[in-house]
Parts: C-alpha cells; structure tokens; sequence
C-alpha cells in the first residue's frame, strides 16, 4: 500500500501531521495497512470476537449459486480493494465462462503476485490505482458485461457523503447496466460491536497503537506507547464504531520536526466503521444512481451482501 520500507511517502506523512493538528485530532486509517498491520488485520479476522470476515465468507459460499445466476456469461470481474483472490475465486468457482478479472489496488506488489497466481485460470488484468479517485478500465475488457465486487465492507470506513461519491464513480466506471456487489456490516448491539473492536486479546488493540508505532519507525515521531490507550466506541448518533487512542497523560510529542500537545484524556480519532441498516445502505446507494437488484443476509442478520445494478 504505501512504501513498507522505511521512511513514509512525503504526502501521507504530511497528511498525518495535518491530522495531529486538527481539533478533535485525526490520523488518516490508511496509515493501518504496513506490513505489520497487515499481519494484525489478518489476526483480527480470526478473532473470535471480530464476525465480520467469517459471516461474509459464509454468506457468499452460501448464496454464491444464486448470486451467480443473475450474472451474464462472459462477465468481466472488477474487484475494489483486492490485495488478495480469496474472496473473488468463491465467485470466479461459479460465474459463467467468466472474461477476466480486474483486481483494484493501490498495492502493486500484491497485485503483481495475485496476477502470477491467477493468469493461468483466465486473463488477469490488474489496476494500480486509489480505488476513491475516478478510473477507467483497462480496454482488454471492453465490450464485455461487467460485474463489479466490493467485500470485506471495506464501504463502512467512507463517510456517507464519501461513500456516495465512490458509489458514483464506480457507476460511472463500470457502466450502464453493471451489477455491483457490496458488502455491509449491519447495524446492531453494541453490545456486539464493541468487542469486535476491543477484543479480549488485545489484538486490536495492537493493530491501533501500530499507527504510533509507524510514526515513530517511519516519520521521526517519538510517542511513548505506553502512555497512549485504545478505545472503540459505539457512536449511536452516526452509526458508526470509533476507533480512538487516548492519551493518558498531558504530553508533548515531537513528531517530524513539530511539537504535538495532548491534555490528558484527549484522543486521536483513528477510524470510523459505519454500521449501515439494510434500507439505509439501499437508500444510500439510490443517491448514488445505483437500485437494489437482489439482498442476502446470515441468519443471524449481522452481514448483508448487496447486489446493485444501474
Ligand atoms: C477492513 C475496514 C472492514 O472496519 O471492520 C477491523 C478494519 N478495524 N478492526 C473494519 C478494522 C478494526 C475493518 N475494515
């Protein structure tokens, strides 16, 4: 995702400094995703305590025939944020003699590995690219029908307003009567939620102290990790779970080259997880230009997979 090796791309370090700045302090969640934090994420999603990743995989392996049916034949596979094959190959098992898969990431390297893995089973071309920004698919694929794939609710980190405009460009990317499928997390207890995001074993919260660690391997930053604290919060206001690092004691921390002051008590806000209800995230996807074209969720209503078309 970003440069694993070392000192952090200049913008996304200015970036996290702007965020230190602000007022509630920010950092940006893409800051996650070294190679550390990739090993974390992976542990969180075994968790017992973390249903997200489980329930989806479960659901599609379950619902993979039906969804699979609505598709054309000779579709193309664009997926949004694939650093991996795992998830499109339960799909790629049952769509109809599909074209080619166009796997979307800003990880280049996983890209290229993915393609290595996958080229022998049917074409593969690969985007490089921030999914956020507006794309254009690699003109190998043209002309064929197009069944985009965004899992993992990776969906629940975008603010709504964020959300709709992705929704937009992913509309306007894969065209007139494109099929979309989206993975929700679904609204529910917090009592739920919560350990989901502050498991028993600490997991996550190493995964969220991993930013600070990250400053500090990457950015010259100097926090002292053991006066920061994680903290999930269920925010019933906008739906959505917080992930917080809370400062336990008023402290000054020099950051590359600048002095960030913490009154004790104050957090840095690290990432939202909105939690959509089943006619929330349609209505959402509506202002987008996209209409709800088939729903699935587990018994146990925690996780829903959206099939959407133009
Ligand atoms: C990968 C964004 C879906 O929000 O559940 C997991 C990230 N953060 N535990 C999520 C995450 C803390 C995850 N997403």
């Amino acid at each position: 995702m970003l440069d694993m090796s070392g000192t952090l791309d200049a913008a996304v370090a200015a970036e996290a400094l702007a965020g230190l700045g602000r007022s509630p302090k920010t950092l940006p969640a893409k800051l996650f995703y070294d190679a550390k934090g990739c090993a974390l994420f992976d542990a969180i999603t075994r968790l017992p305590e973390y249903y997200p990743t489980r329930t989806e995989l479960a659901l599609l392996h379950a619902t993979v025939p039906a969804i699979a049916r609505r598709v054309p034949p000779r579709s193309v596979l664009v997926e949004y944020g694939a650093s991996s094959e795992d998830k499109a190959e339960i799909l790629l098992e049952w769509l109809q003699a599909p074209a080619a898969y166009v796997p979307i990431d800003v990880a280049a390297a996983a890209l290229a590995a993915l393609r290595r893995r996958m080229q022998a089973r049917l074409p593969v071309h690969p985007l490089v690219a921030d999914f956020l920004r507006p794309l254009v698919l690699p003109r190998e694929v043209a002309g064929h029908p197009v069944f985009g794939f965004f899992p993992g609710s990776t969906i629940g980190n975008l603010e709504p307003d964020v959300a709709i405009c992705f929704l937009q460009q992913v509309r306007d990317t894969l065209g007139a009567g494109a099929l979309f499928l989206v993975g929700v997390d679904l609204r529910k207890d917090p009592a739920v939620l919560i350990p989901a995001y502050d498991d028993a074993a600490g997991v996550t919260a190493a995964f969220n102290l991993n930013l600070l660690a990250r400053l500090n391997r990457e950015a010259g930053a100097a926090f002292d990790l053991s006066s920061f604290v994680h903290d999930a919060r269920w925010n019933e206001q906008e739906g959505r779970i917080e992930m917080h690092l809370v400062s336990l004691r008023a402290q000054t921390v020099r950051v590359a080259g600048h002095s960030v002051r913490f009154e004790a008590g104050e957090s840095i806000h690290t990432e939202n997880s909105y939690k959509h209800t089943v006619g929330g995230f349609i209505a959402l996807a509506a202002r987008a230009g996209w209409r709800s074209a088939g729903l699935w969720r587990d018994a146990a209503g925690l996780f829903s997979l959206h099939l959407l078309t133009t």
